[in-house]
């Protein structure tokens, strides 16, 4: 009979110890399963499931839902921690660590009642571990570096196991050198559907982790030591323009799961619907207490999951609110000169450098019409263009684009929403009226005090 060693292959020594002899009692003599690779931030839509309860599959942004195989009843994954490349938008690179050729790491999705085996192989130059956020498990299986387990030294493969409690969605990351391989883009999104396919089924289900990172222009790796300011404000490792779209089709009951691995809150806001806070990562929301939102604040290290009914066509806007957190890399030293005057300046500059270009004296929406040269990897600081001009966005920001007849499994952008007849903001080009302002004596309600002797 094999022994252990033989059956998981050389590299799994140390990943014995995690195997308890009931668990291994499970385990036949299939290797170790495929580790599914990823090359792109191309959207990969997963078929429904042909065998066990059937659920809707999620729609990870810019990401795609890792592959597993069933070996004696049990879900087994492979998940291989590892450096990676990946492309945040069209003309930047980042040189990251990551899950399976990719950061974010695949979604890993499963179903109330599965017990799931995790391979995990750590081809980092460090340790590493997975904690997997919210998931009700054995203590041993937390993925604490030095308090559940030791750490995966590296070239080595460990094993979790457990069972699967309850649905909802949950994350995973490192709980090892946590600051560093964070920081480098090591997480991922866990959805437990319900073995009930009847419970709180919705039409698109779609997953944003939000993270962050410190690239300075024309680099490739993420400065680890940042603590808040960050310059790269991300959805899945991606950055507005270069975001999926949300395609839906009206009438369609729609999910949207936000996760939060960075180091600030985000309240994520939508136009054009209110909807309702459904899921929270401790788990459902009973419908009497689900309340009604247009910004729902995720806080740091927390998921919310929000559903509404797409009723009104049209392209809206979904973005955190913070307006830093819509913007790509820029320097955050920048001075205020709105209101300033520079030409003066201007032109004593100009007598040592001739393409000296003053910025800001307006606003800064001037930046998203330059074409000024950049540095080789990177993005412009505000940049997409909609059919009506420039968007002056970048960062946390995309588009849910609900339009009439896109089939079921359909989320290729429609292109552009063409606004009915009347339907559009114009400008006005006749008198203007006569506003009354509030220091009009026809708006003066409080008659002024009159001294009285
Ligand atoms: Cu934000």
């Amino acid at each position: 009979m094999l022994n252990r060693r033989q059956l998981l292959g050389a590299g799994a020594a140390g990943g014995a110890a995690l195997i308890s002899s009931q668990a291994w009692s499970k385990t036949s003599n299939m290797g170790l399963p495929e580790a599914a690779q990823m090359d792109s931030a191309t959207m990969a839509i997963t078929p429904r499931p042909t065998s066990g309860p059937d659920y809707n599959p999620v729609v990870t942004l810019n990401g795609w839902t890792l592959p597993h195989r069933m070996n004696n009843g049990v879900k087994e994954f492979h998940l291989v921690a590892e450096p990676v490349e990946r492309e945040l938008a069209d003309g930047m690179i980042a040189h990251l660590w990551g899950y399976n050729g990719q950061s974010t790491g695949p979604t890993i999705e499963a179903v109330e009642g599965d017990r799931v085996r995790f391979y995990v192989t750590n081809k980092l130059p460090e340790h590493t571990t997975i904690h997997w956020h919210g998931l009700i498990l054995p203590s041993g299986m937390d993925g604490v570096g030095g308090l559940s387990h030791p750490g995966i030294p590296p070239g080595k493969t460990f094993i979790y196991e457990f069972d699967l409690t309850k649905s909802g969605t949950f994350m995973y990351h490192p709980h090892a050198d946590e600051m560093v391989q964070m920081a480098m883009g090591m997480m991922g999104m866990f959805v437990v559907h319900p073995k009930d396919p009847t419970f709180m089924p919705v039409d698109r289900d779609f997953l944003i982790m939000l993270n962050a990172f410190d690239i300075d222009p024309g680099t490739y790796v993420p400065r680890i030591m940042t603590m808040n300011d960050f310059n790269l404000w991300t959805w899945n490792s991606r950055i507005f323009p270069d975001i999926d779209p949300l395609v839906v089709n009206k009438g369609d009951k729609v999910r949207v799961r936000v996760g939060n691995l960075t180091m600030t809150n985000h309240p994520i806001h939508m136009h054009g619907y209110d909807f309702k806070v459904t899921c929270t990562d401790g788990g459902w929301v009973p419908e009497a207490a689900q309340w009604p939102e247009v910004s729902i604040d995720i806080p740091v290290g927390a998921m919310r999951a929000y559903e509404f009914v797409a009723e009104h066509l049209g392209d809206w806007a979904i973005h955190c609110h913070k307006s830093h957190h819509t913007m790509n890399a820029m320097g955050h030293d920048v001075p205020t000169f709105i209101g300033v005057d520079k030409k003066p300046l201007t032109q004593k500059i100009r007598t040592f450098q001739p393409e000296y270009m003053p910025m800001g004296t307006a606003g800064m929406a001037d930046m998203g019409t330059m074409e000024m040269p950049l540095p080789d990897n990177t993005v412009p600081m505000m940049t997409g263009w909609g059919p009506y001009g420039p968007i002056e966005m970048g960062g946390m920001f995309s588009v849910v684009k609900v339009r009439d007849g896109i089939d079921a499994d359909d989320y290729s952008d429609p292109g552009w929403y063409e606004n009915p007849p009347g339907e559009q903001a114009y400008e006005w080009t006749g008198e203007l009226p006569e506003f009354a302002s509030n220091n009009s004596p026809k708006t003066l309600l409080t008659p002024k005090p009159t001294s009285k002797g």
